[in-house]
């Protein structure tokens, strides 16, 4: 290292110093701060000082490990002076000579820890800086330019965009995507007016155009009809609405400080990877008859999002996107849209993540947070069985959700993370955005004599057919680390005697998981409960305390398990695997995931069978959606909702919301209507 650098270095960690100092102090969870995204790529770029063109596909906090965090949290609850920070680290994955490289920087030294040459199969994610060169090579393609000309297209209006190609049997590959192009001419919607069999072939390690294909034309489908943008819209309008207010008298009822969040009974971190998008960490509730907080979540956030479409022709077999490993579900996340993404009581935090060449990028209004309440029942009974007298007790239901959008391509994602006063944690994700569309020549289903692989859902406009699968990393730490995952399930029982008139009553009957393989698990095929126990505790009653996972929708994958893509997405194998934990066992389809083999994912590192009994585990859950579109889904998707709980099961010795009270009704100022 020359002076200058040592110069740069040292007015950066300044830079840093003060902004940290002028803010909070960071939560050892934080994500990094802009100045420390300017702090790794400054590092890394003199570590690498002849290396052209380097780029940065993958930039994160290398997070603490869990019993270092621990430690603190203990040492920091505690009334003696707080222990020391764990040191900021972050884990970075740069390219440059075609050749990955990982890199471990101690912020606080800046210093590099470690450094390794990547060897083995699948790429970092792409980052939008190649996408957006990538996309725009075919413009200047003699070839691209003869493919428009005779479709009689003005090429302004043509818009390119990168797709992954997956792994195909190959012995060696490239980092090669795809580029396909459509007709916006007129609309907002370009994925409504495909360029149908139109591809070209780019290696992004070389940037060019390495294969090119116009197989046939079939007409672009038309604009009409297509937009979504309300001041291209003409009247009717409708259905409409009267003015909604939501209003919060005294402010918002959590408090944030930074990324740690309190509200009613729960304290959490929300955390920002630019892979996996939103983290939530340390989720513990507070007991009122214990009087303090128990620890319930670790930490959760989705490590993979895979999305299969069911076309096997050449212009789609390939399209299975992994929209975390391949395109980042952080990166894609979208400025969230006050009143219309979240209601007008929300808060709201940015996120950065570090761009292709490292400098941060700045996610503006990427998470917002707000207490929900939609007139629910949070419990209630009417009692009319006492004699001259009635008894109605009701509590309404007030939650706290933190949301995100991440928009990768077409489709946007609503991801919800809400928690109830009464010990829940319910996971939502709502569906929305664009369908992956086909142009093609049917206008009428009448026409159609073969399989098309989607339904024909406008003129010249197939919707192809394909799946959506949610896989969540759940750490529980059901009251510590040390918990067993145990299968209730509910047995049916013939009675043999005649002491009653029934002959059969279900009962439950558990078992606690022993190893990887007793936890692996696909739903829907006998009645169970789920549940992460701690073995060591117990309630008064002796009931093991613990949770539940309450299932959202159950879909199972449908290709053959020797089929690529599935190989790669193997851990949608089953909708439940539990592992010992292990920091280095993250993303779950494995740590490279363009163009992967498969041989990194959660069913490979399960092979080895480990204990997972009285130690401390991650459940992993995916959750899936087939979906096959229908005309409604066009031209933009209604939102399609589901999800999934997590419920405090013998954690409590009895109803934990018992004593809440409804939120007092807010007395508005007099106030006079304008209409
Ligand atoms: C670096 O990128 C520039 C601009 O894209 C390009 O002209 C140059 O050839 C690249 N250099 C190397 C060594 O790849
Ligand atoms: C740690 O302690 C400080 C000072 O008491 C407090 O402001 C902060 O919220 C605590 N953080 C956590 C995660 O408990
Ligand atoms: C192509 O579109 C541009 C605007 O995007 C317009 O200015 C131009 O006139 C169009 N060319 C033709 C041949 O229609
Ligand atoms: C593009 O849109 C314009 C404006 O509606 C229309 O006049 C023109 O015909 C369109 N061009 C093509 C080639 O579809
Ligand atoms: C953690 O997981 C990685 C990847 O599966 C594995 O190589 C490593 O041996 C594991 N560590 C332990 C302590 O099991
Ligand atoms: C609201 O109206 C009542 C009755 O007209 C009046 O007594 C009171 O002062 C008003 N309050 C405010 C805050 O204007
Ligand atoms: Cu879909």
């Amino acid at each position: 290292m020359d002076a200058t650098t040592k110069v740069t270095l040292f007015s950066i960690l300044m830079l840093f110093w003060s902004h940290a100092e002028c803010n909070h102090l960071l939560h050892p969870l934080d994500p990094l701060t802009p100045s420390e995204l300017n702090l790794v790529r400054t590092i890394v770029q003199n570590f690498y000082p002849t290396s052209q063109n380097l780029t940065f596909h993958y930039v994160g906090l290398d997070e603490p490990n869990k019993p270092e965090i621990l430690k603190w949290l203990s040492s920091n609850n505690s009334k003696i002076k707080p222990k020391p920070r764990p040191p900021r680290r972050a884990f970075a994955v740069v390219r440059f000579q075609k050749q990955s490289h990982e890199i471990t920087v101690d912020l606080s030294t800046h210093s590099i820890v470690s450094t390794k040459d990547c060897e083995g199969n699948g790429n970092p994610m792409l980052t939008f800086g190649e996408q957006a060169v990538a996309s725009q090579l075919p413009f200047s393609y003699e070839p691209f330019k003869e493919s428009l000309k005779k479709r009689g297209l003005n090429t302004s209006q043509v818009v390119c965009a990168c797709f992954t190609i997956g792994w195909f049997g190959e012995g060696k590959t490239k980092r090669n995507v795809k580029v396909k192009c459509y007709y916006a001419n007129d609309t907002a919607n370009l994925y409504a007016r495909p360029l149908e069999g139109v591809a070209a072939v780019v290696d992004l390690d070389d940037m060019k155009i390495v294969g090119y294909n116009d197989r046939y034309v079939v007409p672009v489908p038309k604009a009409e009809g297509t937009e979504y943008r309300a001041s291209k819209l003409k009247p009717p309008f409708g259905p409409k609405h009267k003015g909604i207010a939501v209003t919060q008298d005294g402010g918002p009822g959590f408090t944030k400080d930074g990324h740690s969040v309190s509200w009613a009974n729960w304290n959490f971190h929300v955390g920002f990877d630019i892979r996996a998008g939103p983290i939530i960490s340390l989720a513990s509730i507070y007991d009122l008859q214990k009087q303090r907080h128990r620890r319930v979540l670790y930490k959760g956030f989705i490590p993979e999002l895979f999305v299969p479409y069911q076309d096997p022709t050449e212009e789609w077999y390939y399209t299975t996107y992994f929209d975390s490993g391949e395109y980042g579900f952080g990166q894609s996340m979208s400025s969230l849209q006050p009143l219309n993404d979240c209601p007008p009581n929300a808060a709201f935090i940015d996120a950065y993540y570090a761009g292709s060449d490292g400098t941060p990028v700045k996610i503006a209004n990427a998470f917002c947070i707000f207490e929900k309440y939609a007139g629910d029942i949070m419990w209630r009974h009417t009692e009319i069985s006492i004699p001259n007298e009635v008894i109605t007790e009701a509590r309404s239901d007030v939650s706290l959700v933190v949301r995100i959008v991440s928009t990768v391509g077409n489709y946007d994602y609503v991801i919800d993370w809400e928690f109830k006063p009464n010990g829940c944690i319910k996971i939502g994700v709502g569906l929305t955005g664009i369908l992956g569309l086909k142009a093609g020549t049917y206008t009428n289903t009448d026409q159609i004599k073969e399989d098309i692989y989607g339904t024909l859902i406008a003129d010249n406009t197939i919707g192809i057919y394909h799946d959506h699968f949610f896989t969540y990393y759940l750490d529980l730490d059901i009251d510590g680390e040390a918990n067993s995952f145990v299968k209730s399930n509910l047995e049916t029982v013939r009675v043999k005697d005649d002491t009653t008139p029934r002959k059969s009553y279900w009962t439950v009957v558990s078992e606690t998981a022993k190893t990887e393989a007793d936890a692996k698990i696909n739903l829907g095929s006998k009645p169970s409960e789920l549940l992460v126990v701690n073995p060591n505790k117990k309630t008064k009653q002796g009931n093991k305390i613990g949770y539940r996972l309450l299932p959202g929708p159950v879909a199972h994958p449908l290709l053959l398990n020797d089929d690529y893509p599935q190989i790669r997405a193997a851990f949608t194998n089953y909708n439940v695997w539990v592992t010992p934990y292990n920091k280095s066992e993250k993303w779950v389809g494995g740590s490279y995931v363009d163009r992967s083999r498969g041989d990194d994912t959660i069913a490979i590192w399960s092979l080895r069978d480990r204990e997972i009994e009285n130690k401390d585990i991650v459940l992993w859950y995916t959750m899936g959606f087939h979906h096959v579109p229908s005309q409604e889904d066009y031209p933009i998707m209604p939102t399609l909702s589901g999800g999934f709980e997590l419920r405090p099961t013998n954690f409590f010795e009895r109803n934990p919301v018992l004593k809440t009270k409804s939120p007092k009704p807010v007395h508005f100022p007099n106030c006079t209507s304008q209409h």
